[in-house]
């Protein structure tokens, strides 16, 4: 089987190989076990089916980027107004990264400092809490703004900070730990609700969403998932925003390929319909290990001051990275790859229908499958080491109502975007399928007695991790990691 899609710096892989050449050569001479674990990640990386979710492939251009002496700088503070001096350099980086971002999602405003997708999280929860609760708090203690406060003031702004509400998707139907998941701060800066997915057809149910939003009134309604396979109608999370006066509040991490690729556009874009979205920005959307926030104007302010509000000194050189990326987002050729991204996972998910698996909702709209491994009688945390053992990197996952809770779980997620990255199409995701199917029926848990079995111990039958591993091996070597590029 072979790939008709170029991966990305595959054109400059002959100066890309001499940089990285030239990097670890360097490296060796100061800790030769770092120089050698880089070499073994990619060659780990070069050999495995990677289908977890969260995770692609940066191009070349986008990892060279952050190894460079950006990384020396501190820049605290926002573009144009630094707590350091000497930051003119950072302020083009930052400038030209939320320039892309603002192209690209179509935002009226972007910010490139969040370090991760829970840091962008934090900025929106206290920007929000800024916009929303802060100024008429500020303005009733004859502040102008949150440095302006003594102590005293702030005990009661964090009283009135602690009684707001959050609802967001729960974490065993497919949301994030920072949408209000109890051992998260998420979960105790806020009072939380959470919401879940009609437990027939495992699908998000609006009427049963807007009714607990009625009741529960959040001052924050949270979109965005990790592992819910199907598209949202974010107008309509709006409708139910404005109805109940909440903020929205979007997390697209998992999905901004899909929509920096056209791939959901109108009410499944959630740039338009949210307050604020946040992301990040190394999942599909193949960029950097990092975060961004998009705001609409009444929100821009608060979010702009992400840093120092919850935020410590912008890494230079993971924002120029974003700039990076993003500039690759906005060519054409990323929304072929988004589409295939999506096309890809259907065929996944056809892949395991037909050979009698069984996928929570049934099926999948976006870049995720989830697969419940109890008709394989397996837990999640068995089936994701016995697929390790065949090179197939996963990782188990909550299902709804999950039997086995959230340690050793009941489902395995999927994901298209790294493989797609590779070049992988319709007909290697269909091996893959099978390949899993394969690995799952093959494996039995270990009986702990009698009646019981272990949730975590397991017996892969003889001769399947090599079946398999021979098989993948072949359509890695079709499909390259970083072609050309070598060490
Ligand atoms: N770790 C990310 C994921 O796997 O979805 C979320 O934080």
């Amino acid at each position: 089987m072979t790939s008709s899609t170029a991966a990305p710096g595959a054109d400059y892989a002959d100066t890309a190989s001499a940089a990285y050449r030239a990097a670890l050569q360097v490296i060796e001479t100061v800790e030769p076990r770092i120089a050698a674990a880089t070499r073994k990640e990619l060659a780990d990386q070069r050999d495995s089916l990677k289908l977890i979710a969260s995770e692609n492939y940066a191009s070349p251009a986008v990892l060279l980027t952050m190894g460079t002496w950006l990384s020396d700088k501190y820049a605290e503070g926002t573009i144009g107004h630094r707590f350091y001096a000497g930051c003119q350099n950072v302020d083009v980086v930052e400038s030209v990264a939320a320039e892309h971002a603002r192209e690209l999602f179509g935002a009226p405003y972007a910010y490139a400092q969040p370090h991760s997708g829970i840091d962008a999280n934090l900025v929106a929860f206290w920007a929000i809490l800024a916009t929303r609760v802060e100024a008429p708090g500020l303005a009733e203690l004859g502040a102008k703004h949150v440095n302006d406060l003594s102590e005293a003031d702030w005990e009661s702004l964090r009283n009135k900070l602690g009684n707001q509400r959050l609802m967001g998707m729960s974490l065993d139907a497919g949301g994030h730990l920072t949408h209000g998941f109890r051992p998260n701060i998420s979960g105790k800066m806020f009072h939380q609700r959470s919401y879940g997915t009609d437990p027939e057809t495992g699908l998000l149910d609006y009427d049963a969403l807007a009714a607990a939003a009625r009741e529960f009134k959040p001052l924050i309604l949270v979109g965005g998932y990790s592992a819910y396979p199907r598209r949202v109608d974010f107008a309509k999370l709006r409708e139910i925003a404005d109805e109940v006066g909440a903020t929205l509040m979007v997390d697209m991490a998992h999905f901004a390929g899909l929509v920096a690729g056209k791939v959901f556009t109108g009410d499944e874009d959630p740039v338009p319909h949210a307050h604020v979205t946040t992301t990040t920005t190394h999942k599909s959307l193949r960029g950097p290990r990092g975060g961004l926030v998009l705001a609409q104007p009444e929100y821009s302010d608060a979010v702009d001051k992400g840093c120092p509000m919850v935020l410590g000194g912008p890494l230079s050189h993971v924002m120029a990275a974003k700039a990076v990326a993003l500039a690759e987002a906005r060519q054409p050729s990323f929304q072929a790859y988004a589409q295939r991204v999506a096309d890809n996972a259907k065929s996944l998910a056809e892949g395991f229908l037909k050979r009698g698996a069984r996928l929570v909702t049934g099926g999948t709209d976006n870049h995720i499958v989830l697969l419940d491994v109890t008709s394989f009688g397996l837990t999640g945390r068995q089936a994701e080491s016995a697929l390790l053992d065949a090179g197939v990197v996963t990782n188990r996952n909550s299902i709804p109502a999950d039997p086995n809770g959230a340690w050793y779980t009941s489902g395995i997620r999927f994901g298209t975007p790294a493989l797609t990255t590779r070049g992988f199409g319709a007909a290697e995701f269909d091996r893959v399928a099978e390949l899993v199917v394969d690995v799952l029926q093959n494996t039995q848990p270990n009986s702990t007695g009698p009646t019981g079995f272990s949730k975590a111990k397991y017996t892969l039958a003889d001769g399947t991790a090599e079946r398999v591993h021979a098989a993948s091996a072949e359509m890695l070597a079709a499909n390259p990691l970083y072609p050309g590029l070598t060490l």
